[in-house]
């Protein structure tokens, strides 16, 4: 019954920021997919019966990795796999099928934002039983694993009818298809004010949510069509496409142009949004008012008790280090702790897990909670819905309500993408190397105060994360931060990401780019990014 394939070791990919992530045509190399499935169940091994979910975002390649990944769990060992049905799961979605029916993992089949179709980008994820991406450890013995492995194990059956709901049986092992929006919907509803947010609506609130032709579509227009009651049309490109139309399914002020324009123009509704390839991103945008992601951590922290789900208030909030200090200071007037981790959702899992930390984000358009373990777009855009029906408040009073408060951190993300990776590697080891002589240097009216390469060790198992990025800290909370990503499929990206801090009583109204025209001066005489990257520009900023 059980086919054994030789094979032989594969590139994989070195522990990054989540996942495999490759061109489809990579993916579709004999033996591919298989081989990094393979490794992930050599490396999860488990128990008989135990219970696998797997799901992806939509994209070109995914059924049929799908159909083969649940022949190969049949193999394996799993007793039941849970799929969503037309291979649809968005990645807090699975994640939360995972905790719900105790399964010891899941396969995520994503790019996440990154564009899709036969010659754009396929991925998979491996997440673990708390539902959360695979720690360090387990995603380190996966690459080990894809190093030296020599056969995978599949059983003969045919493709599973992946549109129709129900059980059947492969080899041994049952494979549930289930409706992938029905769990999630009610996870929602236990966690907000739907009424106050229907009352809004009936009082005329209005949104507009884009779904990027990725795989929110189905999820934004049961919660907030069906069960909110926002007018039809609301939730636009709201049919998961292949290739997501052709476009980057990235939620921000350049791949979501349209729903931009329309929320700074004279026809903007009350409420803007929209997410990623997979949903767990959002971008939020009220009526003449974009709200960085930084700021909507801070923003959501200091209002979730008006929500449900969080009316105990928080336990502690956590932001990745690139994210902006706005979140700090809501936790010091909240008196909890504030963590700063390095980038990517994996390193919440613990603090969540242990209690420590109640919501969590990154200035990559991540914002999540414990509900779930992992950032979570949908879920962000009703915080905000909730927050505002019960304040009765509109977005852009809000944001001058909190920064008159707490001040305001002006923050830009500038993306150098595709570069040659000789030129970006050299980039970061002279700088890091010319770490020591910054403090005490000035640039222009900035002082430079504080260098370093962050490290993190996890509070909870003590395990040392290092080469997280260069920050840079200058006297009054501004800072330069310098990060190559993780997840990018050609060449290197090198992000920068820029912070102004203004305190309240200090200039909180101004236009974002001439407030950092500072820093980007700055960054470049620290860096010299174009002697390294032959760029004199970002191509994009976020
Ligand atoms: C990027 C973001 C990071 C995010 C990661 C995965 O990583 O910067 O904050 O966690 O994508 O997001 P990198 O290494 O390219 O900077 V998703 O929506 O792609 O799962
Ligand atoms: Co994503």
């Amino acid at each position: 019954m059980i086919q054994t394939v030789p094979t032989h070791p594969f590139e994989g990919q070195k522990p990054g920021t989540s996942g495999l992530r490759k061109k489809v045509t990579v993916f579709q190399q004999p033996n591919y997919s298989e081989n990094f499935i393979q490794s992930v169940f050599d490396v999860a091994r488990p128990e008989a019966g135990a219970t696998l979910v797997i799901g992806g975002d939509g994209r070109f390649h995914n059924r049929t990795v799908i159909q083969q990944a649940i022949r190969m769990a049949a193999a394996n060992g799993y007793g039941r796999v849970l799929v969503g049905g037309g291979g649809i799961l968005s990645t807090p979605a699975a994640s939360h099928v995972i905790r719900k029916y105790g399964a010891t993992g899941g396969l995520i089949l994503s790019a996440s934002h990154n564009p899709g179709g036969p010659n754009a980008d396929f991925g998979i994820k491996y997440n673990v039983a708390n539902g959360g991406p695979a720690p360090e450890g387990v995603t380190e013995a996966v690459y080990a694993r894809t190093q030296e492995i020599d056969r995978w194990l599949t059983v003969d059956a045919p493709d599973i009818d992946l549109d129709t709901l129900g059980t059947t049986q492969v080899g041994g092992m049952t494979v549930e298809v289930i409706d992938p929006v029905a769990d999630y919907a009610e996870l929602m509803e236990s966690l907000f004010d739907f009424a106050a947010i229907r009352q809004a609506v009936a009082g005329g609130f209005t949104m507009a949510f884009d779904a990027m032709s990725a795989v929110t579509g189905p999820y934004a227009t049961e919660i907030l069509e069906n069960r909110l009651g926002f007018a039809k049309g609301t939730v636009r490109n709201g049919v998961p496409l292949e290739d997501f139309g052709g476009h980057h399914p990235d939620p921000n002020m350049v791949h979501a142009k349209e729903l931009f324009d329309l929320m700074i123009g004279p026809d903007a509704p009350d409420f803007g949004a929209a997410s990623d390839g997979d949903g767990d991103r959002n971008l939020i945008v009220g009526r003449g008012r974009f709200v960085t992601p930084s700021d909507s951590l801070a923003m959501l922290a200091a209002n979730a008790h008006l929500a449900p789900g969080y009316t105990d208030g928080l336990k502690g909030i956590a932001r990745s280090m690139p994210t902006s200090a706005a979140a700090d200071r809501v936790a010091e007037a909240l008196g909890v702790a504030c963590y700063e981790t390095p980038t990517g959702w994996k390193f919440f899992g613990n603090l969540l897990d242990a209690g420590m930390a109640t919501i969590c984000g990154e200035e990559s358009a991540g914002t999540g909670s414990d509900h779930v373990r992992e950032k979570d777009g949908l879920w962000a855009v009703l915080l905000w819905l909730n927050i505002l029906a019960v304040r009765k408040i509109g977005v852009d009073a809000l944001a001058r309500e909190h920064w008159a408060r707490f001040g305001r951190n002006y923050y830009a993300r500038h993306d150098y993408e595709g570069i040659a990776t000789a030129g970006a590697d050299a980039l970061m080891a002279e700088l890091k190397a010319s770490l020591g002589a910054l403090p005490g240097k000035t640039f222009g009216p900035l002082a430079a105060a504080a260098a370093d390469s962050f490290s993190y060790t996890d509070p909870v198992d003590g395990s040392v994360s290092t080469n997280q990025g260069i920050r840079v800290l200058f006297e009054g909370g501004s800072r330069v931060v310098f990060r190559l990503s993780g997840t990018g499929t050609q060449g290197a990206t090198l992000r920068v990401y820029l912070e102004r801090f203004e305190p309240a009583d200090g200039r909180i109204d101004e236009e974002t780019p001439a407030m950092l025209a500072g820093l980007i001066a700055a960054a470049e005489a620290i860096a010299g990014i174009a002697r390294h990257t032959g760029r004199t520009a970002p191509d994009v900023i976020t």
